[in-house]
């Protein structure tokens, strides 16, 4: 039994991660491949707490400190992601590293600052990017309570969504209909367990 493949998806606010992300664990499952979701920030911890309080700002933090607790919130994950992973159970990732940088680069922290403390964790094998430009995802839903809701912030995330992106990538339009988004992921997902296993590779590190 080989390992599991690390597959991220990252999008601005409504772009369907959560939707899609949930969609791909089960049809896998039902494909018989073993696969599990992962969600960042996980709230349920400890650190998690800390960043859902600052996040429906009923805590303030300065933008060191919270990109900090992002990370940790990773971090604290990582041990059980790597032993699921080298068991040979794919994770489905809704928001990982790259959202962490760029939000933060968004608020015009440094770069190589922001990727500094997410070196080492594992480096995902497939990246979806669910694209939506923020107008048509403001169309969805209304912006809500929490802190990077807002139109200008989200904007300037995508521009930093997209100067982070390598051949890992793929960029998918998710304006469409979710079904039709649905098939294209999994295709892509299939497409990427077909060369893994006929040429396994490692699990590789961020941001070497
Ligand atoms: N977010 C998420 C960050 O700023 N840094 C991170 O490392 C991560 C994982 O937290 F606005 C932001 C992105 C989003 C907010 O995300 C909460 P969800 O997906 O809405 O829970």
């Amino acid at each position: 039994m080989g390992r599991g493949l690390l597959i991220v998806f990252e999008g601005c606010d409504r772009s369907g991660k959560t939707t899609q992300s949930t969609r791909l664990v089960q049809a896998l499952n039902d494909a018989g491949v073993r696969a599990r979701l992962v969600k960042f920030p996980d709230r349920t911890t400890a650190i998690g707490a800390m960043i859902d309080a600052y996040l429906r700002q009923k805590t303030q933090l300065s933008d060191q400190a919270v990109h900090l607790l992002f990370s940790a919130n990773r971090w604290e994950a990582m041990a059980q992601m790597r032993a699921d992973l080298e068991s040979g159970t794919t994770l489905v990732v809704d928001r990982y590293t790259f959202s962490g940088v760029a939000f933060s680069a968004a608020k015009r922290m440094d770069l190589k600052w922001c990727k500094a403390p997410d070196v080492g964790l594992a480096a995902p094998d497939r990246v979806f990017f669910l694209d939506i430009h923020p107008d048509d995802a403001a169309k969805r839903a209304g912006y809500g309570d929490e802190i990077y809701e807002k139109r200008e912030m989200q904007i300037e995330v995508r521009v930093k969504f997209f100067s982070l992106m390598d051949k890992s990538w793929s960029i998918v339009d998710a304006l469409r209909d979710p079904d039709e988004i649905h098939r294209q992921i999994m295709a892509l997902t299939n497409r990427a367990l077909e060369r893994h296993n006929a040429d396994p590779t490692p699990i590789g590190k961020l941001w070497t």
